[in-house]
């Protein structure tokens, strides 16, 4: 089935490594067809190349829009030579058909990237090339299709030795083929989807009675079909465990955020330590633009705190619960000082992430911390769409971030006690603010700008109210850290129990959102205890 390549079409972009092709061409007398730049390095490399306007009898024209697009060009592609017919009708038009095709795209991702003007991204829309990809690879019964640099030290000994390739090679090479113009056509969709939102001529008025859940696509603002591509980035030594495979891709789009981290020391990352450290990365920007570090633990806080300095804030969320901190992950979202770095330092810590270190800061943890894995990430937190695989399907939504309307105390309501003193209530907005990175039932007990007990990871709220208080409770001082504290629940109590909790442990304030058919059992049970309540009307839930 090895079909040898006499001649061969080369339309590149990228032209590193086409040397290697180039010197394959020379020695096997291939005749090579090419692209205007990609004809002229083969032809300096030596190559007596054919110009593609050459072939078609028609000039490249329209800035480049149109060079390949000619059935001088795509017949020679498409043409199955096994099929007598389609070699006859060649014949009749004087048209040569194509052994191999090498060609790789405009760069559209990297264009985006680059922050060009939307004119220079359009631009960067390769059509002819796809084009040719597609052809190729449809017609691998006689022609090869490489898209991928890494494959030309193969195509270079194949055309070299006459051999070509066989079938099954020419196949797999299609599907790889497909698989690049695939995720190449994503990115563009991407793009475009996010930059040429749907006017409102096109959105349909909701039906009369609909049902919430009823698929009106015409309403959402997420694409009817919602393709996505993403670049592997790397490998992962092992998934949650090690039985499993893993690894790590990257949004093709975007470059700054937490998965593109700069990694300045430490062991590789694993699949778990990217998890905790992306949900402290998320925590510490909710309380942005306070200084703030938080503590994570298998995907939840062990603590969090606002500090004057990022050194205070490391130790008032390490002191929330120095038992659990043990192996966790430390976020800052400011520059990480040499006074933070030496309060991180008796701590065994899998991760610490930030948006910059001091330079004596960073030579302390390079040092002293040789397992760290320090990690540097270019930009806060930004709002993205969230993924969720479910089984036989991917549920989509809009990331929680802290600045919906019920996240401002001048729209909370004030249904029990007292209004709170400012530094009351500058310690419940914290307390809500950092309710939304604490998973399951959270409940959160804070004092000081800092938390002190973490109810979460529960299938009822009374337990969280629970382990919350106990959490709060337990220093080895024995401290009663919940009495006189700020406490809030990511959602409504539907009993008066889990508040009964907090308010017997001695909380003088509860922050939640309200909305149980029994709230008024609730208010009752603050108003009896004189504790201030405030519904803030939104919820935090996290999963
Ligand atoms: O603008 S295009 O979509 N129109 C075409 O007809 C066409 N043919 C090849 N872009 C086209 N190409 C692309 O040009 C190839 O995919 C390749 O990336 C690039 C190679 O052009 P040059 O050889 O001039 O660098």
């Amino acid at each position: 089935t090895n079909r040898p390549i006499r001649r061969a079409l080369v339309s590149v972009f990228h032209k590193e490594g086409i040397e290697v092709l180039a010197q394959a061409f020379v020695q096997a007398g291939t005749e090579v067809v090419s692209t205007g730049s990609t004809a002229k390095k083969l032809a300096e490399l030596g190559v007596k190349v054919t110009e593609v306007s050459e072939v078609t009898g028609f000039p490249e024209c329209l800035d480049g829009r149109v060079k390949t697009l000619h059935p001088y060009i795509h017949a020679g592609i498409l043409a199955d030579m096994t099929n007598p017919e389609h070699a006859a009708q060649l014949e009749g038009f004087g048209i040569k058909p194509f052994d191999l095709v090498v060609v790789n795209l405009y760069p559209f991702a990297d264009t985006v990237r680059s922050g060009a003007s939307d004119a220079d991204i359009i631009e960067k829309i390769d059509i002819g090339g796809p084009s040719m990809v597609r052809g190729a690879a449809k017609n691998h019964a006689t022609v090869a299709i490489v898209t991928d640099p890494k494959d030309y030290a193969l195509v270079a000994e194949r055309v070299a030795n006459g051999t070509g390739f066989s079938l099954e090679e020419r196949e797999y090479l299609a599907a790889k083929a497909f698989a690049h113009t695939a995720a190449y056509d994503a990115t563009i969709n991407e793009w475009t989807a996010k930059h040429w939102p749907k006017p409102e001529t096109f959105v349909a008025p909701a039906p009369e009675n609909a049902d919430e859940n009823a698929a009106d696509k015409s309403q959402t603002k997420f694409a009817p079909q919602f393709t996505r591509t993403w670049d592997l980035a790397h490998t992962l030594r092992y998934g949650e465990n090690s039985h499993q495979q893993a690894a790590l891709y990257l949004d093709p789009l975007d470059q700054t955020g937490f998965a593109h981290a700069e990694q300045l020391g430490g062991k590789p990352m694993s699949y778990n330590n990217y998890v905790d450290a992306d949900a402290a990365w998320r925590a510490v920007w909710d309380m942005a633009p306070s200084i703030a570090v938080a503590v994570v633990k298998h995907n939840n806080p062990c603590g969090l705190a606002i500090g004057a300095t990022a050194a205070e804030a490391h130790k008032k969320a390490h002191a929330c619960d120095p038992v659990s901190a043990y192996g966790g992950v430390i976020a800052c979202n400011t520059t990480v000082t040499l006074e933070m770095a030496e309060s991180v330092r008796p701590i065994f810590t899998e991760v610490i992430v930030a948006p910059s270190y001091e330079p004596a800061a960073l030579e302390l943890l390079q040092t002293k911390k040789k397992n760290l894995r320090i990690l540097k990430v270019a930009e806060p937190v930004k709002n993205r769409t969230q993924f969720k695989q479910i089984d036989g399907g991917l549920l989509v939504q809009d990331m929680d971030l802290i600045n919906a309307t019920g996240d401002d105390p001048d729209a909370w309501k004030l249904v029990a006690g007292e209004a709170a003193d400012e530094a009351t209530l500058k310690d419940l907005v914290f307390a809500w603010r950092a309710i939304r990175c604490v998973k399951s039932n959270a409940i959160l007990i804070a004092h000081d700008q800092a938390t002190v007990g973490i109810g979460m990871g529960q299938v009822n709220r009374v337990d969280s109210c629970h382990l919350a208080v106990e959490r709060a409770n337990t220093l080895a001082d024995g401290a009663n850290r919940a009495n006189g504290a700020v406490a809030a629940s990511d959602a409504f109590f539907p009993f008066a129990d889990g508040a009964q909790v907090l308010i017997d442990a001695g909380v003088k304030a509860i922050v939640q959102p309200g909305g149980s058919i029994r709230d008024e059992e609730v208010i009752e049970a603050a108003k009896a205890a004189g504790v201030t309540m405030y519904l803030t009307g939104i919820r935090h839930f996290c999963h």
